[in-house]
């Protein structure tokens, strides 16, 4: 069986504009992300959802301010304002979005010390999310990815997606970037390096 999935990454109210980490533009995606649904076996959704104290926080550090590079045991992590508190208003999807088209909705960055990016590990690389098993026992080999932000939790999850042995598209006018110090640049040459295709 090949199947083909769409991972909707993160497409909440902190990362739209008016929220606590908002990405330019990153309303503007949700029509055309609800337009597209309709085309795939699968649809599932990623929620960011983090504890109050999360430690990717500036907030948790003295003397720390939003994107402040710190050393986290698991390497580099960049420091956020808070954002996507679990049960708070800014961690709910878009009101725009189609979220009843949902198969699976995968909820990340729960755990207090690390932080998750992506939608299948997180950010050791090692800890599990579980996606990977619930595509594969549902016969998707092909993965289309949008959502926000291409440049940190897309192109996580993308680089670990092919890593894995799906095929995978990013869907370049469905997402939207931070673009931290040159991040968008580097992230579409992680990108096409891997083999994921940016069309
Ligand atoms: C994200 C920074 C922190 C994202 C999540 O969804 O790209 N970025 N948490
Ligand atoms: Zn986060």
């Amino acid at each position: 069986m090949t199947g083909k999935a769409l991972i909707v990454i993160d497409v909440q109210n902190d990362f739209c504009p008016g929220g606590a980490l908002a990405v330019a533009e990153g309303d503007a995606i949700v029509p055309g992300i609800n337009a597209i649904m309709n085309a795939y076996d699968v649809v599932v959704l990623t929620q960011d959802w983090h504890p109050a104290d999360h430690r990717s926080f500036a907030s948790q550090h003295a003397g720390r301010t939003p994107l402040e590079v710190i050393d986290m045991p698991y390497g580099p992590q960049v420091l956020w304002p808070d954002h996507c508190v679990q049960g708070s208003a800014g961690a709910v999807f878009h009101p725009d979005l189609t979220v009843d088209r949902a198969h699976l909705i995968i909820r990340k960055g729960f755990r207090r010390d690390i932080d998750s990016y992506s939608a299948f590990f997180e950010n050791d690389r090692e800890t599990p999310t579980g996606l990977e098993g619930y595509l594969r026992t549902r016969g998707i080999d092909a993965l289309d990815m949008v959502g926000l932000a291409t440049d940190f939790c897309v192109q996580y999850s993308a680089l670990d997606a092919a890593r894995l042995g799906f095929r995978v598209r990013v869907l370049p006018d469905l997402c939207r970037g931070i673009d931290l110090d040159g991040s968008m640049a580097a992230a579409l040459d992680a990108m096409r390096a891997a083999g994921v295709a940016y069309r």
